[in-house]
């Protein structure tokens, strides 16, 4: 039972048209009463409307401020207790003073993410809604918090019930047969709990699977742009973050160390990263450009590997390429120049030996939409329905995926052995404590502090 009030200011901290400061908890309206004097006092103001007053510290009687009051009574409120929420001027000094006497009047100060952790704890939401919560204040395009506005309306946690039920009906089947063998209850085969734990596999691992891009629209796709020198690769920067961030020269060497830029992409936030052309070279600086180069093809999620097509598929070209292979790396090949090749004859008989290569010409922007779209289809796996799919944002989510697969699959070896229906119940409550642990039925303290530990102060 929580059974203290907690206060904190929920707007940005620093120069501001308004503050406003969060009171939540059994006590929220007698501490509000103690320092607002309006036309009526907290307790009387009706739930859900807002009040006009002034904030008067009962030690001073100094005025603080000229307020807004908005007062909610449980449970309609985002924390299921008593909320009231003060609109004051912005800045600093104001929130503070305010804060401070909300504290000396009984109020403590809340810990970040508190208020969102009591909206969990009183379960108005669930663990996978609450880092949704968190996931909206952080995203970085209008795509991404799509995702988290869906996931806070419970789109993992609608999923993840369908699925959960499964696994409990087959449990319950496998219990009826296993406690009242005499019962008429209709046999359940070690065939069939296999076949049915087969599918419910196949289910969780479209949801593991959707991590890929769910991971890359969160946390932002890193991708690196490579070549050898003065093949275009500043150029191609420049051009996909329509700015002139990276200096351009027909001198090779121009770019000596690597530039980021953060760029949207189809609505996924990408990191690019522009390189030192890779080359054999005795200049000190150079040399140390390259390495960094050879460090951010392994850092990256993608990488482009950019060729100057009128000079041909080079050597040195296909030194770079199988740098990028060793390290694994999903890449995209571009034949860059293709306005400077008369013979087109050239560009086919290279795209004949690297089908998947993209002819492009930065000069005449030729090739960079496909270039795009190309980068969209590897963080979406050209899956047809993404915006309506169920995704997987979280690690943690997938982690727990993942464990409770590993239980299916050891249920679903132990029907094919022919081991008894006792065993293959086992694992199947194994996985669905796994799943639980994810919507927070079955988290461990620990677990939930760590998460909520993460928000910002005042949500
Ligand atoms: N004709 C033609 N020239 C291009 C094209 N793309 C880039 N260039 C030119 O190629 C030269 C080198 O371009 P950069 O973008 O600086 O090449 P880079 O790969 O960054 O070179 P380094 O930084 O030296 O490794 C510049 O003169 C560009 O204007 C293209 O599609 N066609
Ligand atoms: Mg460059």
């Amino acid at each position: 039972m929580i059974n203290d009030t907690i206060a904190g200011v929920s707007t940005a901290v620093g120069n501001s048209g308004i503050s406003v400061i969060r009171l939540s908890g059994p006590d929220a309206f007698l501490i509000a009463d103690k320092i607002f004097k309006g036309k009526y006092s907290v307790s009387e103001q009706e739930s859900h409307t807002i009040q006009y007053g002034k904030i008067i510290s009962n030690e001073t009687n100094e005025v603080i401020d000229e307020v807004l009051l908005i007062k909610m009574e449980a449970p309609r409120t985002y924390t299921r207790e008593d909320v009231v929420e003060i609109s004051s001027h912005g800045g600093y000094t104001i929130a503070s003073s305010l804060l401070n006497l909300l504290y000396s009047n009984g109020a403590r100060p809340a810990e970040p993410g508190e208020f969102t952790k009591r909206a969990f704890l009183n379960g108005r939401i669930d663990l996978s809604q609450a880092e949704a919560v968190m996931d909206i204040i952080q995203a970085r395009t209008q795509r991404v918090s799509k995702v988290a506005v869906k996931q806070l309306e419970g789109s993992v946690s609608q999923k993840l019930n369908v699925i959960r039920e499964r696994i409990i009906t087959l449990l319950s089947d496998i219990e009826v047969n296993l406690d009242y063998p005499e019962y008429d209850a209709e046999e359940i085969t070690l065939a069939q709990a296999g076949k049915e734990t087969t599918s419910i596999i196949i289910e969780i691992d479209s949801l593991i699977k959707s991590f890929h891009y769910g991971k890359l629209l969160r946390e932002g796709m890193e991708i690196v742009i490579s070549g050898r020198p003065n093949v275009g690769k500043s150029s191609l920067m420049n051009r996909l973050t329509r700015k002139n961030r990276s200096i351009v020269t027909d001198i090779p060497g121009t770019t000596r160390d690597t530039v980021e830029e953060y760029v949207n992409i189809k609505g996924i936030p990408v990191k690019l990263v522009d390189t030192a052309g890779v080359r054999e070279t005795l200049d000190q600086v150079e040399q140390q450009g390259v390495e960094r180069t050879i460090k951010a093809i392994s850092d990256a999620d993608l990488v482009i590997l950019l060729i100057d097509i009128s000079q041909g598929f080079t050597a040195e070209d296909h030194d770079l390429l199988n740098k990028i292979l060793k390290e694994r790396k999903p890449y995209v090949l571009c034949f860059n120049k293709t306005d400077l090749v008369d013979d087109k004859q050239k560009i086919n008989d290279n795209i004949n030996l690297y089908p998947d290569a993209i002819p492009m010409s930065i000069s005449e922007d030729r090739g960079v939409d496909e270039l795009e779209e190309r980068i969209f289809g590897y963080a979406t796996e050209n899956s047809q329905d993404i915006d309506n799919q169920v995704l997987i944002t979280n690690a943690r989510h997938e982690g727990q995926l993942k464990k409770a697969k590993e239980h299916l699959e050891s249920a679903y070896r132990a029907s094919v052995s022919k081991m008894t229906l006792d065993m293959v119940a086992l694992d199947l409550k194994a996985a669905l404590e796994e799943l639980g642990k994810i919507t927070g039925d079955h988290a461990d303290q620990d677990v939930i502090n760590a998460i909520f530990s993460r928000f910002c102060l005042g949500k």
